[in-house]
């Protein structure tokens, strides 16, 4: 009897997992695991890739099938592959949309397939919320804030002139870093942005856009304000170039904490680094699952990012996961 019972617990253990993997798409139920699509922007800059491989690494741990598409920063390519995802009829799609627009025709057809989009790190302007499921990721405009305080603690009131290096133009993050930014300075009249371009996420152009602005204002710049980390780092190096010490003739503020940031802040280049989590897969994957089980979700499931000074830097840095 007692044998029997024991051998019964073991199976049902053994077999929950099996039984609740399949997948909700026929995609799924042929092989009896999860086939999801991922639509990811680019792979341009070290945040880029912590995104990618927190999904990849998830997905091969949960036993999950992963459609995988890079699309080289061009929107048209992420919609090609979301209705490639819908052919292949997966289970579900997580989508980082690069744009906040123009993305209705083809959740509407992922929406008809009774294919569940989870957005990650990215939200969109859509017409209807039923279009996707949740967007995963952090509050950009909450970010850009604390950029300002940071900088307004560590140098001032003012007067400051500032250099801004945008994000790819239309994205989220841009629009939201931008506005929670100036939601801050514009309280101190002596504090202004002089100079603003986008620096397309990355480190090449941001070195570039950085060039043409110590080329026109070059020691009028008192601060340089990059959307994120991979910018910063570009601009370092050109304020180098130019011939001024980075962190100290000018005060540099970045968002995103990647690992660069932390080494820059460590050598004096960069005075704040402002968190923004890539390591979004097993949230994405869990609000998958959750849909597939019928559950409802908040339509927006918050990361929570921290203020990294440069004064912390050392210590903090060993313990940084990406
Ligand atoms: C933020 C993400 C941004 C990062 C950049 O969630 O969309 O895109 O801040 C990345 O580094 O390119």
């Amino acid at each position: 009897m007692k044998k029997t019972l024991i051998f019964a617990l073991l199976l049902s253990v053994l077999l929950v997992p099996l039984a609740f993997a399949r997948g909700g798409g026929e995609a799924g139920a042929a092989k009896g695991k999860l086939v999801i699509g991922f639509s990811q922007i680019d792979n341009q800059n070290p945040w880029r890739l912590a995104e990618t491989e927190s999904v990849k690494s998830e997905a091969a741990k949960r036993g999950y099938e992963l459609k995988y598409s890079d699309a080289q920063a061009v929107q048209e390519n992420q919609i090609k592959a979301l209705r490639s995802f819908i052919a292949q009829k997966v289970d579900g799609i997580l989508l980082a949309p690069k744009t906040e627009s123009g993305w209705e025709p083809v959740l509407r057809e992922a929406k008809a397939a009774k294919i569940p989009v989870v957005l990650l790190d990215r939200n969109i302007k859509v017409d209807d919320p039923s279009l996707f499921v949740t967007f995963i990721g952090s509050d950009f405009f909450f970010e850009g804030q604390e950029a300002a305080k940071q900088m307004i603690k560590d140098l001032g009131e003012g007067p400051l002139m500032i250099a801004e290096l945008q994000g790819q133009p239309g994205a989220d993050p841009t629009i939201q870093r931008a506005n929670g930014f100036r939601d801050i300075i514009t309280k101190y009249p002596k504090i202004s942005i002089i100079l603003s371009q986008t620096g397309e996420f990355n480190r090449i152009k941001g070195k570039e856009v950085m060039e043409a602005f110590m080329k026109a204002k070059g020691k009028e710049i008192d601060v340089v304000y990059a959307h994120n980390d991979d910018m910063a780092v570009g601009a370092i190096q050109a304020i180098k170039e130019y011939g001024l010490d980075p962190g100290k003739d000018i005060y540099l503020v970045s968002v995103d904490a990647v690992r660069d940031a932390f080494e820059a802040m460590v050598a004096g280049d960069l005075n704040c680094t402002v968190e923004c989590t890539p390591l979004l897969g097993p949230k994405g994957f869990d609000a998958i699952e959750a849909t597939l089980r019928g559950e409802k979700l908040a339509k927006w499931i918050k990361s929570e990012d921290q203020v990294f000074p440069m004064s912390v830097a050392k210590d903090v840095i060993g313990s940084r996961k990406y």
